[in-house]
């Protein structure tokens, strides 16, 4: 049945793909945004609720980036995620929401987990200190879903999503997530004629990837399921950032040296989602491989290089 949405952060990386992915199944999405949709401002945010009287709020929108923003701007990332969630919720029950769907994200869970990470998992311990401002933000907003669904019935779902990429994301080295900044600096490389790419860390964490278009469908599938527990949305497969950044390298034809820059932060040492029940409740499984996003991902940025890096 067709839903008149809002989705907050509908024109940024992630959003545009949820965007796409709810209107090909007919769904009516509103993605306001900045400056008259300023979720830090709770009058602003209650007035384009009032507005848009949507019955399901998507709530993408996020002040993000990889691990190098989330070692640097602890607070910004803090204080910005808490203030927009508290008053998204508070702007989407005062005009009678329906349904409330949070994006979530695999940093939210323990930075030690042993194997893959199950959604029993996500309260069993403390978060990485490398991303627990952001993480912790994605609990709260985890939270805020039960305490609106046991105060006023708003029904709460939310996806935890493992690491993202794909077009339209984030390059520049500062705010990227490595799957980005990786070809960034591979494609500027070969451009360049440079004979060595630095990337950081040790090599050896390993992380899971998920083309954020299949995400997306993970999103679109999980509104239409009715399922309100907390969901991981990943492909399960792990890869250590140095096959990643061999399988960059391959795919940007860089031929020179990999060097490793130790004074770097690894992070999480393994980050890798269990899917069983993803695969279950929603019937599905991410149809694209990472070589395949990858090869999409870095056609697209040698497509649109100067708009890609102007995003900061
Ligand atoms: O995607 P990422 O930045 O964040 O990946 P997390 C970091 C891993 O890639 C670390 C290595 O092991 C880094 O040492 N790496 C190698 C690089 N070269 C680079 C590089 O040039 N840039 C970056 N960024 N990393 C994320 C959170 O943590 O978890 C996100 O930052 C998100 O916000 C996600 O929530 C789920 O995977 O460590």
């Amino acid at each position: 049945m067709s839903e008149r949405i809002l989705l907050t952060g509908g024109t940024g990386f992630f959003g545009r793909r949820i965007a796409e992915a709810l209107r090909a199944r007919g769904h009516k999405v509103v993605t306001p945004g900045r400056p008259d949709f300023d979720m830090m401002d709770s009058a602003s945010t209650l007035r384009t609720l009032e507005q848009v009287r949507p019955e399901t709020v998507v709530h993408s929108a996020a002040h993000y980036g990889g691990l190098g923003i989330c070692v640097a701007e602890p607070i910004a990332i803090f204080h910005r995620n808490v203030v927009m969630g508290a008053n998204l919720f508070d702007a989407a029950a005062k005009v009678g929401v329906k349904k409330i769907l949070a994006v979530g994200s695999a940093c939210a869970y323990p930075g030690q987990v042993a194997g893959d990470m199950k959604e029993s998992d996500f309260w069993s311990g403390p978060l990485h200190p490398s991303v627990e401002a952001y993480g912790f933000t994605k609990k709260v907003l985890e939270v805020a879903l039960r305490a609106y669904n046991k105060g006023q019935g708003i029904i709460g779902q939310m996806p935890i999503v493992t690491n993202l990429y794909g077009e339209y994301d984030v390059f520049g080295e500062y705010r990227s997530h490595v799957a980005a900044a990786l070809i960034k600096k591979f494609a500027d490389a070969v451009q360049s004629g440079a004979k060595e790419v630095v990337c950081w860390g040790t090599g050896a964490p390993v992380r899971e990837f998920i083309y954020s278009a299949d995400a997306a469908e993970a999103v679109a599938r999980l509104l239409e399921s009715g399922y309100t527990e907390p969901l991981n949305v990943g492909t399960g497969i792990g890869t250590t950032i140095k096959e990643l950044s061999e399988i960059v390298a391959r795919l940007t034809h860089f031929q020179g040296e990999i060097v490793w820059d130790t004074t770097k932060p690894d992070g999480v040492l393994r980050k890798v989602l269990d899917v069983s029940k993803m695969e279950s409740v929603l019937n599905w499984r991410p149809p694209t491989s990472l070589e395949a996003g990858l090869a999409k991902t870095i056609k697209w940025y040698l497509a649109n290089k100067a708009e890609a890096d102007a995003r900061n």
